[in-house]
């Protein structure tokens, strides 16, 4: 296997920079940049050479002997000064030597799991660490990474190999009866994997609203004031205002952060009945996305907040807008003005604190399609095999969980098809 080598800095400027060299011939470098080797895990500063003698840097360098270490094989961190030219110096000479080559997207992670170093779900993990930017983001990748479903998976894992060794027993000896009691176990312990399964299924929507933001939409007939609140939250003009009603025609997507929850507000286009062929369109988009969100701000300036034409069932919050000039006394009902900052903290906090409900009790959140499917397919076969009497049939029972611990095993490390790992793996950043 080559030697591979990339920054595992950003490409912008900055005070140091790390190349990292991992692979069989790693322990070359030295004699490649004429330094002194030096001691395993000890930070050694050495000046560094090109082959006519020339300098290229003072450098900070680190050897890592393999097996422990990240990739799993020998390691060399070079700590530069963080100039483009003394990076593209060691590149030139680096890439010029026979099988060293440039590293591709994701592949000192693609090595640690080859190693056995980590599996997919906390290499996927640690991919979502680095792209984390809210703490909940950071909350779910970082025990993700730290093996948080693997554990979950493994523990899946067992109770499916424990089921087929019993099985496989039983069609061995197959003019004999599972006694009841092992029958009685052995229903208890699918049954008890299928509702586990189904509950992490139910909390995928969550991880996956906690990758990509939930979906909080405004809504509201013209004019009462739903681009004016969107502005007044993402303190920017992102959505025009006017006095005329009907200006908002498009959804207008602002993405936040509520209290480290991502959101995707919705700006929307007034509900009325219109002649407009435009604003009539802009109706039918505010009505879809309402359907999709996670929460809906009903908006009013008066004290109509009926709206039969949504159909969600999602949490709805009610908000009087322009509270500057009255109040509702109403229960329930949000008084705010983005005019005078009335109640607009007090929205927020029920926003949040709503955010908070949807939360899982457990910390291992399936956020992947990939995941997702293969949970899908697993329950699939465990239903499957409910239809049939274990006695009679245990083949079929037999079948179906072997395709279940496939498509477990599936999850963590059990794949030969190249093609998946280059698909996970590349949307890793240069250098990971
Ligand atoms: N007094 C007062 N006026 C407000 C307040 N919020 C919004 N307005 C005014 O209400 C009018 C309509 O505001 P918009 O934010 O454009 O209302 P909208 O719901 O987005 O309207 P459409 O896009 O037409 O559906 C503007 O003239 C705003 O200045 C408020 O808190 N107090
Ligand atoms: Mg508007």
């Amino acid at each position: 296997m080559d030697t591979i080598f990339s920054s595992a800095s950003s490409p912008q400027k900055s005070a140091i920079k790390i190349i990292r060299v991992s692979g069989s011939e790693t322990k070359k470098l030295p004699k490649i940049f004429s330094f002194k080797p030096t001691q395993p895990r000890v930070a050694s500063l050495r000046k560094i050479y090109d082959q006519n003698n020339n300098i290229i840097d003072n450098a900070l360098i680190i050897f890592f002997p393999g097996p422990n270490t990240v990739t799993g094989e020998d390691i060399i961190e070079l700590h530069i000064h963080g100039s483009s030219v003394i990076e593209k110096k060691i590149y030139n000479i680096l890439s010029r030597i026979k099988r060293f080559r440039i590293a591709d997207r994701g592949e000192f992670t693609k090595r640690a799991f080859l190693n056995g170093i980590l599996d997919l779900t906390q290499a996927e993990g640690l991919n979502d660490l680095i792209d984390s930017e809210t703490e909940n983001q950071f909350k779910i990748s970082m025990s993700q990474y730290e093996g948080a479903l693997s554990s979950k998976i493994y523990s899946w894992r067992e109770e499916v190999i424990w089921l087929l060794s019993k099985l496989e027993a039983l069609i061995d000896f197959s003019d004999e009866e599972l006694p009841m009691e092992l029958e009685q176990t052995f229903n208890f312990k699918v049954l008890k994997i299928l509702e586990d399964m189904k509950n992490s299924l139910k909390y995928s929507r969550y991880g996956e609203r906690i990758r990509n933001g939930f979906i909080i939409t405004l809504v509201g007939r013209p004019n009462v004031g739903k681009s004016s609140l969107i502005n007044y939250l993402s303190d920017r003009r992102a959505s025009i205002v006017t006095d005329e009603a009907g200006t908002t025609r498009d959804i207008i997507e602002v993405i936040m952060d509520f209290e480290g929850f991502p959101v995707v507000l919705n700006d929307t286009a007034g509900i009325r009945k219109t002649k407009s062929e435009v604003e009539k369109i802009g109706v039918e988009k505010a009505l879809e996305k309402a359907e999709l969100s996670d929460i809906i701000l009903i908006l009013s300036d008066n004290e109509d907040f009926a709206y039969p034409e949504l159909k969600s069932t999602c949490k709805k919050i009610l908000v009087h807008t322009k509270s500057d000039l009255k109040i509702l006394p109403n229960k329930g009902i949000h008084n705010i003005s983005v005019k005078d900052n009335i109640g607009i903290d007090k929205l927020t906090n029920a926003i949040v604190s709503h955010l908070k409900s949807l939360a899982p009790k457990q910390d291992a959140l399936f956020t992947r399609k990939r995941h997702i499917e293969a949970i899908k397919r697993s329950i699939y076969a465990l239903n499957d095999m409910q239809k049939f009497d274990l006695n009679i049939n245990p083949e079929i029972a037999s079948e179906n969980l072997r395709i279940v611990a496939k498509e477990i095993g599936s999850m963590t490390n059990i794949i030969d098809v190249d093609e998946i790992l280059d698909d996970i793996f590349s949307s890793f950043c240069i250098g990971k």
